[in-house]
């Protein structure tokens, strides 16, 4: 199976991005984590994205706060998926990050989950691995059978 790899800007963000890396591990998906950053390790960011496809990855989330660059820097060197993650590090409450990475030019796309939404960029990069992966379509299927059915019950248990 192709891995994931989880590349934050910096180690301040890893609470924010355990949660990708949690939600990667209970599909049973490789993940590699890293810290990259556009700004003080542009030079380690540009090579791992440029070596990452040959280096066994299907996809890259990449995390950053501020004025993140990250998912486009790596997006600019690979024509992996790059799914990006605005985490809220600044007085602007993400919203810096945010319009950061989803603005993108076209041609060099970065698929911009929510601010701090680790577990979609997870669960979204599973989505793209499991294309051509029958079992781990399977065990997408199953959470949402899981969800389903957990609203459910909560409908249920309304007493109102
Ligand atoms: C960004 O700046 C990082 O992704 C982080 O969200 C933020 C703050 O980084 P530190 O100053 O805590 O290293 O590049």
């Amino acid at each position: 199976m192709k891995k994931v790899a989880v590349i934050m800007g910096s180690d301040s963000d890893l609470p924010k991005v355990q949660p990708a890396i949690d939600q990667l591990r209970a599909f049973g998906v490789p993940v590699e984590a890293h810290v990259f950053s556009a700004h003080r390790t542009p030079e380690q960011a540009i090579a791992f994205s440029k070596n990452a496809a040959e280096n066994g990855f299907g996809v890259m989330i990449a995390a950053a706060g501020k004025a993140a660059h990250l998912g486009g820097v790596l997006a600019a060197n690979t024509i992996l998926p790059v799914i990006g993650i605005p985490i809220k590090a600044s007085a602007l409450e993400g919203m810096d990050a945010l319009l950061s990475t989803v603005q993108m030019p076209a041609g060099i796309p970065v698929a911009t989950v929510a601010i701090d939404g680790a577990k979609n960029a997870a669960i979204l990069a599973v989505q793209m691995l499991a294309i051509d992966d029958a079992k781990l379509a399977d065990k997408l299927m199953e959470m949402r059978r899981q969800m389903t059915q957990e609203v459910i019950e909560k409908d249920k248990n309304l007493k109102y």
